[in-house]
This record gives C-alpha cells, sequence and structure tokens, in this order.
C-alpha cells in the first residue's frame, strides 16, 4: 500500500505513524507530509529516515490512501485534489463531516456504509467518538431518546500549542497561550468558538454528530464542553434516556462483549475509567455505570478514551485498514 500521512509533524500525525507502526499496517511507500515549513524535515519510522514532503508532491505520486490531520483548511483544499487523483482520503478535521455526500465512520458502528466510490471519509471528532462506541450497543437493544453530555477534555484536543502553554504555566513562565484563560489549576468551560446558539462548535459536533453516526436524527443531544489540565484522554459523564427498560447487568454484558470497549466497574475496589489509565491505548473505557434515580428508564455512565488514539488516529488507520480488508481502493 502506497500511504501518505498528511499532518506528519503534528500531535495527530505523530500517533498515526506510531499506530500503523504498532499494527503493522501493509505499507510499500510511506509519504510524509506536512507544510512548506516543514518539508525537507526527518522522521523515522520503523527506524528508516523519511523525509517530508509538500502536498503538491505527494499528489503528484498518486498514493492509495492518504491520511489527513493537518486541519480543516488543508482538507477543504487538498481532499478533493488527492481524490481526484484516485486517492482515497481518510480525513480527521470537521470539514467534511457534515457534509450529507461523505460519510463520518467508526468502524466498529457503521463500515459497512463504506464502498469503492467513497474517495473522501470522515472521522468523527474526539469526544463524538468514544461516546457513540458505547451508546450504539446500548440505543440497538434500548433506542436512546436523549442524551445529556458533559465532558473534563484534555488539553491535548488542542495541540501542541496547548501542552506548551500548560508547561509554562506549571513552571510560572509566560508564553504563547492557546486558551484565552490559564489552564493550570483551572477548568474552561470552552472548547473551541461559540456558535450563535451560545453553544461551542465542539458541543454541537457531540449533538450532530452523533445523530449521524447513529443514523437517527431523533435523538436528542445536550453537551457541555470543558477543557482541563489533563493529558491523556478525554471523559465523559454521560445520562442517557431509553424508550425501553433495560437491567444494569445486561448494560454491563453488552458493553463487556462490545469491541473496542473495555469495562473498569467496580466500587468495592474503586475501579473506574481515568485518563491516567487510558493514556496510549485504543481501546474506550466505560464505569460508573448506575441507574439514574431521578427518572425512571436512564442511565448513567462514565466514558473516558485517549483522544489522540481512538477518538483520532486509531480510528483513522481503523478505517483505512477495513479499506484495504474490503479491496475498496
Ligand atoms: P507543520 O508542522 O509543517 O506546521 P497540530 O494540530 O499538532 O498543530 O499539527 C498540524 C499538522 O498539520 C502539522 O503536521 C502541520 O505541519 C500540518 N499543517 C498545518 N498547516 C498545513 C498546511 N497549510 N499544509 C500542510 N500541512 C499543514
Ligand atoms: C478538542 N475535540 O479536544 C477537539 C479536538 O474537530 O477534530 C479535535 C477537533 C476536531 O478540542
Amino acid at each position: 500500500m502506497r500511504i501518505a500521512v498528511v499532518g506528519a509533524t503534528g500531535m495527530v500525525g505523530e500517533v498515526m505513524l506510531q499506530v500503523l507502526e504498532e499494527r503493522n499496517f501493509s505499507i510499500s511507500e510511506l509519504m510524509l507530509v506536512a507544510s512548506e515549513r516543514s518539508v525537507g524535515k526527518k522522521i523515522s519510522f520503523k527506524g528508516k529516515e523519511h523525509t517530508v514532503i509538500s502536498l503538491q508532491d505527494a499528489v503528484k505520486a498518486k498514493p492509495e490512501i492518504a491520511l489527513f490531520s493537518a486541519g480543516g483548511t488543508t482538507s477543504l483544499e487538498w481532499a478533493p485534489k488527492f481524490a481526484a487523483v484516485g486517492t482515497t482520503v481518510v480525513d480527521n478535521s470537521s470539514a467534511w463531516r457534515m457534509d450529507p455526500s461523505k460519510k463520518l465512520i467508526v468502524p466498529e458502528i457503521n463500515a459497512t456504509l463504506l464502498t469503492k466510490n467513497d474517495k473522501i471519509i470522515a472521522n468523527p471528532n474526539c469526544s463524538t467518538i468514544q461516546m457513540v462506541l458505547a451508546l450504539h450497543p446500548l440505543h440497538k437493544k434500548y433506542s436512546i431518546k436523549r442524551v445529556v453530555v458533559s465532558t473534563y477534555q484534555s488539553i491535548t484536543g488542542t495541540g501542541v500549542k496547548a501542552v506548551r502553554q500548560l508547561e509554562n504555566e506549571m513552571k510560572g513562565e509566560k508564553g504563547e497561550m492557546a486558551y484565552p484563560y490559564p489552564i493550570h489549576q483551572n477548568a474552561i468551560p470552552q472548547c473551541d468558538v461559540f456558535e450563535e446558539n451560545g453553544y461551542t462548535k465542539e458541543e454541537m459536533k457531540l449533538v450532530r454528530e452523533t445523530q449521524k453516526i447513529l443514523d437517527d436524527r431523533s435523538i436528542a443531544v445536550t453537551a457541555t464542553a470543558i477543557r482541563i489540565p489533563v493529558v491523556g484522554g478525554h471523559s465523559e459523564s454521560v445520562n442517557i434516556e431509553f424508550e425501553h427498560d433495560f437491567e444494569l447487568s445486561e448494560i454491563r454484558t453488552l458493553l463487556h462483549n462490545t469491541p473496542g470497549i473495555t469495562l473498569q466497574d467496580n466500587p468495592d475496589t474503586n475501579t473506574y475509567p481515568m485518563p491516567v489509565y487510558a493514556k496510549g491505548k485504543d481501546d474506550v473505557f466505560v464505569g460508573r455505570i448506575r441507574r439514574d434515580a431521578s427518572q425512571p428508564r436512564t442511565l448513567n455512565m462514565w466514558i473516558v478514551s485517549d483522544n489522540l488514539r481512538k477518538g483520532a488516529a486509531t480510528n483513522t488507520v481503523q478505517i483505512a485498514e477495513y479499506l484495504v480488508e474490503k479491496q475498496l481502493l
């Protein structure tokens, strides 16, 4: 497989390379692509040095797959250029997710929608992926009416600039700010910019992307997204109201049997998911499973996953693996 990684010098790009290496993705030629600033830079993959090339040169080389994580503007301009030369693009930005002509894929849920005609495939937002992976088996069995989610998000979701801001603040040094406020010893109730309705873009991604992936616009979702000074993963407190009643033991069995989910749920041993455990792992961790005693047919749970892994790089690579396996390139 001739494969390009666009945004190879970025935080997600770096994890994509790790995941491709770990999963031993079959690669005959690897093209590492970034902005003009990085062209010529060397990056090692499987012990071999690769030189970063430009987007123009990568399009000319017509790779079979391009994994994009270089921001929405780059995707909007360049994904169609790759698609035009026959490359299948799996895009980790928000550029194409809500485009009705593009598919928004979490492989465990809806990879079977993909066909050879899909030349630009969208990877969902990190906070959405970990939530829908846990919601999907429950929706199939009990039919979800409404979801109330509050997130506690890792600064790695913002990128290198945010990690530097926290490091500087912890050392008491001044530097470039990724957020409008200090993040050290703080919780900022704003992830991304505000929309006209008073919700942030991150919150509206949780609403719109969930409905698209679960293919059900009748599911009501409301979200509050908070940035906290944590690396390693996003955490989510999720309250779910179902159409049909459930047994907690059945919920646990369903989640336990879902590929990609690990249950960590035992109050007797203080066992529950946390970013320090999720960091560097591919799974989505679920715990604190309990009935909402305030109303019928309603469940509370806590979901944690490494936003750079299943939330970004791993999901993207899994889509690419599916395309190869099903010969859809
Ligand atoms: P570069 O390192 O050359 O700026 P992050 O989200 O961690 O900041 O990473 C963004 C990634 O997207 C980097 O690899 C960055 O490359 C790449 N990138 C940003 N802007 C462009 C662009 N205009 N063309 C190609 N790659 C870009
Ligand atoms: C965050 N979810 O943690 C964002 C990062 O739409 O792909 C990823 C943004 C996106 O801030």
